[in-house]
């Protein structure tokens, strides 16, 4: 029973600082830009899940707030030399 309330807390402050946004990505042209783009958010610490989808030029991107946050995200896309823009986070 302890167990499970440890696990459950666990879950809940996990919660608390998971954070998604989703950000436009300018002139994503083709698969490999995308791949590109996941490859570089995917550096950086705390960002948990990539998805990069070309047909709508976003990427939705799922980070712990306690370790990251959406600047050095946008500076990760910098540096693949395309410009995100925060679309809703
Ligand atoms: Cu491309």
């Amino acid at each position: 029973m302890k167990k499970l309330l440890s696990v459950l807390i666990v879950g809940f402050i996990c919660s608390l600082y998971a954070k998604n946004v989703d950000i436009e990505i300018k002139k994503m042209h083709c698969p490999l830009c995308t791949t590109m783009i996941k490859k570089a958010i995917l550096k950086v610490e705390g960002v948990k899940e990539v998805k990069v989808r070309l047909n709508t030029k976003k990427a939705h991107v799922n980070f712990d707030e306690s370790k990251t946050n959406i600047d050095k995200i946008l500076q990760a896309i910098k540096t693949t030399s395309y410009t995100g823009i925060v679309v809703k986070d």
